[in-house]
């Protein structure tokens, strides 16, 4: 009796089963699904190709020019320097005490901290993304640990799903540049490997690739709350670098085809005001929401386009023309000066300007005077201007609050200028936009300001950021007694630091003519590559 008994529930239990697995596949549409089984049929392609794929050619690298220790006669800048360098050893200690392996550190909880957008496994990005930065600082032996571990530990088969923008520009961009640095092969192998697992993200009915895949099945989606299903024109539009510099290394064309692809099908489609909208559907190909922003959504799409002309040697001046496209409309649409004459750039949304900036759109300032030189109707000397403009009102937006730290968004509106407005835009998460432009306005101006600017928003890091077991975000920058986020981004190691130091450093160490960084901060060689093919690399002789 009891057995019968056993067994009816086992089968009562495989039904109800069985009806869950099929409501859960009802709900899925049919493209859907068509995308997963097209999905697989890829994979077992690739898997074929792979088995008798040759060897790959050895690629010569490139002029590495400037990776020396860049340290400044000044004594007072040197002190400086090393103030940035010792805030790096206590950012990186405490992630090595209390979050080790962890993709970040909870300095305050002193344990490991992660989001969505690395998955579910233990990937230890603040190792990736840290370990560039500890090698233009000097610190070798911090450096070799992360190798070591990264060597042993870093392992990309696991069953997650990882949004293939931040994996590529802190993972693959974070291998890429030590590989460069240090001439380690493992980074390049872990790089290529990594890269292999996101390429079923593009097995889409565009080739416009997913947000998220899974590294384990390659099975991809969409974030949830992007308008219509679309992906994000600034995660799409932000693999050129990498994915170019993946194709030269291993002479496969693949990645290279991949994002050329995008590009293609971007410069075909019709524009609104000549602004590219943030959000594109990739199974019909068509613009979602008609939002245009040069802050988070769009951001590094502008500075890709740009960037792969610089790292192209200024061979690829397709990119330079849809680069200079862009900005000309942005400029006309989307950039203004504020009653009190502050420039601003604001967001286009469905055909109406919002005056509010992001501190991630202050990234701009610094990519205007990138852009400078070269610019259509010799507009340099303007470009320049535009970016000490912005570095300016940026700087406005760090000096109106309580803690000297710039605040999420700010609004230009009805007497507010330069302000947050909402309680839920007054946080500061250890961003580097504000001191990324001032660095590369100071490599373009040397004017020293940016230098003193840079060094109030330390000493306000330091002071207000800085917890007994590394550095987190605050969540009022207009409050004189701030709370904490308890999140040490892997960013602020990558990119906030790393600019700081440079800031504080001789501009031989590397030289923009040389070296084009990633939106990461992770630097990357300029190849000397023809316009659309890879005729530098003798793979494809
Ligand atoms: C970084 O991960 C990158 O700079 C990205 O492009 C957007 N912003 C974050 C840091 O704020």
């Amino acid at each position: 009796r009891e057995e019968e008994e056993r067994l009816r529930n086992k089968i009562r239990a495989d039904h109800e089963k069985a009806l869950e697995e099929a409501k859960e596949k009802l709900k899925k549409s049919r493209d859907e699904i068509q995308a997963e089984i097209q999905t697989e049929k890829n994979k077992v392609v690739q898997e074929l190709k792979k088995k008798d794929s040759k060897p790959l050619p050895p690629v010569p690298l490139p002029n590495l020019i400037g990776i020396n220790s860049g340290e400044p006669a000044d004594l007072d800048i040197r002190e400086k320097r090393n103030k940035i360098k010792e805030m790096m050893k206590h950012a990186w200690d405490n992630y090595r005490q209390y979050g080790w392996g962890h993709n970040e550190l909870k300095p305050i909880a002193r344990k490991g901290h992660s989001t969505n957008i690395f998955g579910n496994s233990q990937m230890g990005a603040t190792i990736v993304d840290a370990l560039d930065t500890l090698y233009i600082m000097g610190l070798h032996d911090e450096f070799r640990e992360g190798q070591e571990w990264i060597d042993k530990n870093l392992d990309f088969s696991v069953n997650s799903e990882v949004s293939v923008f931040e994996v590529n520009i802190r993972f693959i961009g974070g291998l890429l540049a030590a590989y460069y640095l240090s001439g380690q092969e493992v980074f390049k192998i872990k790089a290529v490997q990594l890269a292999g697992k996101l390429l079923p993200a593009f097995n889409t009915p565009t080739g416009i690739p997913w947000a998220m895949v899974n590294l384990k099945s390659g099975v991809g989606r969409n974030w949830g709350w992007a308008s219509a299903g679309s992906s994000i024109l600034a995660e799409f539009g932000t693999l050129h670098m990498e994915f170019v510099h993946l194709s030269y290394l291993t002479g496969d064309p693949v990645y290279y085809n991949k994002v050329m692809h995008i590009r293609k099908l971007l410069q075909k489609m019709d524009r609104p005001n000549g602004l590219y909208p943030n959000y594109l559907n990739p199974r019909t190909g068509r613009w979602g929401q008609h939002h245009t922003s040069v802050g988070g959504l769009g951001d590094s799409f502008y500075e890709y386009l740009l960037k792969a002309w610089l790292m192209s040697d200024k061979m690829d001046t397709e990119a330079r023309k849809m680069y200079d496209d862009a900005i000309e409309a942005i400029e006309k649409h989307l950039i203004r000066k504020s009653n009190g004459g502050l420039t601003f750039i604001g967001e286009w949304k469905n055909g109406h300007l919002e005056r509010k900036m992001g501190h991630l759109t202050c990234f701009a300032g610094g990519m205007f005077a990138l852009g400078a030189d070269g610019s259509r109707d010799d507009k340099a000397g303007h470009y320049l201007q535009l970016g000490a403009e912005i570095a300016h009102t940026c700087h406005e937006s760090y000096d109106r609050t309580t803690l000297k730290l710039g605040p999420e968004a700010f609004k230009f509106d009805g007497g507010v200028e330069a302000v947050a407005v909402r309680q839920n835009e007054k946080y500061y998460i250890l961003r580097p936009e504000v001191i990324e432009t001032y660095w590369y306005m100071w490599r373009f101006t040397h004017d020293p300001k940016y230098r003193q600017w840079g060094w109030e928003a330390t000493q306000a890091i330091d002071k207000y950021c800085r917890v007994s077991s590394g550095f987190s975000g605050v969540k009022d920058v207009y409050s004189s007694s701030p709370t904490y986020d308890d999140v040490q981004q892997s960013f602020f190691l990558a990119e906030t630091l790393k600019y700081l130091y440079l800031l504080f450093s001789n501009d031989d160490l590397l030289p923009l003519d040389n070296w084009v960084f990633n939106t990461e901060a992770h630097p990357l060689p300029v190849l000397h590559l023809a316009n659309t093919t890879l005729s530098g690399n003798p793979a494809y002789r």
